[in-house]
């Protein structure tokens, strides 16, 4: 089968390459000509373990060319969708990229075309899209032409083992459609595969990062529970957490990347009724930076040190540890929560830049060093060392990166004493 892929993100090029290295002829749709480039030159935009070999495997093999031009994907057999789905301002979905992707589809497929959908969509999108491909091209849904929803699973970080080992969820417009998928998919995927309809398939997916959603709400609520008890939340929650049916999440300063702060607004916005849980979860992670603010301010009170005097240095942008990835980063929205009421703000990230090439000129005469990505790197800093550079010594730490607050310092951390 020949195989288009929509799409060349962080989803998009991994699944790409999966196919081309299984031996299907790829041609990636990607509308960044720079991107294009790059990965015809044998280079990922991304960053993610074992990318850089199998791109470049399927490059040199033939297997797989990225394109911009839709008259390259005409007539295959399958187009994989692989498009965000944000949400606009006022937090509803943003479907225009997949209306978009759609289109050119259905502009250049054929009768008998599989379509899957693997981006994360409001409940009964597919069938609508399915309604829209007929619109265009006068074939009929599930007898011309076959659809299926097919989520992504994979966890950034580990995208390559991940599509190999995790059970995938086909969902068909027609039980014929997910029939097909799972045949394909089969070819690379060592999980199990399960069919299902397509309504169902884009509620398990939203299920899935709403429940890691509203679990790190509830974490994130015990840290501010801890905060007025004056105990460590950490030190709790491996205690609760040696009950048998206990495992709580872990609090810190936000909840970030393109899926969890998103998904749970998906799930709910076709819905007529409202639903509280899931909307106050979202609330309390979204309000996680401005409690780091106020552990940073009340350091920086108990150090003397007004804060339109003090030079911060933010140790970490990327939205989660080892990441280059800063989409919805808790990083960013703490910074937007500080900017204007501090002297300066400094950044450094290993994986992302930021305004220092290196933590030692980031801490160089700072009053404060931030802590906002769990980073590995984070984990094993000399902060005796460190402090020496620092103006003044106040550290707080939004991801539990710091067992023992170091000797010299004032020290806030997100759960853990007061505030
Ligand atoms: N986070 C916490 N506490 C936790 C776990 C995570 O604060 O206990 C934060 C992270 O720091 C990060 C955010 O939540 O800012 C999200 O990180 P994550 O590691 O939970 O998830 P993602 O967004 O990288 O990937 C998720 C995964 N979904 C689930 O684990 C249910 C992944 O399997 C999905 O494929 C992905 O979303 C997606 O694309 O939907």
């Amino acid at each position: 089968a020949e195989i288009a892929v929509i799409g060349l993100g962080y989803i998009g090029l991994p699944t790409a390459i999966m196919f081309a290295n299984a031996g299907f002829h790829v041609t990636g749709y990607e509308i960044r000509r720079d991107v294009v480039e790059k990965i015809n030159s044998g280079k990922a935009h991304i960053v993610e373990p074992e990318i850089d070999d199998l791109l470049k495997k399927a490059i040199e093999n033939g297997t797989l060319r990225a394109t911009s031009d839709p008259g390259e994907i005409k007539n295959k057999d399958v187009y994989i969708i692989c498009v965000q789905t944000p949400l606009k301002e006022d937090k509803t979905p943003n479907l225009e990229y997949l209306q978009n992707a759609i289109e050119t589809v259905a502009k250049v497929m054929k009768k008998g075309s599989l379509i899957i959908i693997e981006s994360t969509v409001p409940p009964l999108t597919t069938a609508k899209m399915a309604e829209l491909v007929e619109r265009i091209t006068g074939l009929t849904p599930g007898e011309d032409f076959y659809m299926v929803h097919a989520p992504e699973r994979v966890m950034p970080g580990r995208i390559f083992k991940e599509l190999v080992y995790n059970s995938r969820i086909f969902g068909g417009i027609t039980p014929e459609s997910a029939e097909l998928a799972e045949r394909l998919y089969r070819s690379f995927v060592k999980g199990q595969t399960f069919k299902t309809s397509s309504t169902v398939s884009e509620v398990v997916k939203l299920m899935e990062n709403t429940f890691r959603d509203v679990n790190i709400a509830l974490a994130n609520e015990f840290a501010l529970l801890a905060h007025q008890y004056g105990i460590d939340v950490f030190e709790a929650i491996e205690l609760a957490n040696t009950h048998p049916r206990v495992k709580i999440h872990v609090p810190g300063i936000g909840v970030g990347g393109h899926c969890l702060p998103k998904d749970p607004h998906l799930l709910v916005w076709p819905a007529e009724r409202d639903f509280g849980l899931i909307r106050l979860a979202r609330e309390i992670n979204d309000s996680m930076p401005l409690l780091t603010r106020e552990l940073l301010f009340n350091a920086l009170h108990e150090a003397n040190v007004p804060p339109n005097r003090a030079v911060v240095a933010v140790l970490g942008l990327a939205y989660k540890g080892n990441s280059d990835d800063t989409r919805n980063s808790p990083a960013l929205a703490f910074i937007g929560a500080i900017r204007d009421d501090v002297a300066e703000v400094r950044t450094y990230d290993p994986f992302v830049g930021g305004t220092h090439k290196n933590l030692e000129a980031a801490l160089k005469g700072a009053d404060a060093v931030v802590i906002a990505t769990d980073h590995t790197a984070f984990r094993s800093l000399d902060w005796e060392k460190l402090g020496m550079l620092m103006r003044t010594r106040v550290l707080v730490d939004g991801r539990h990166v710091i067992d023992e607050p170091p000797r010299g310092f004032i020290f806030r951390g997100v759960g853990r004493g007061r505030y």
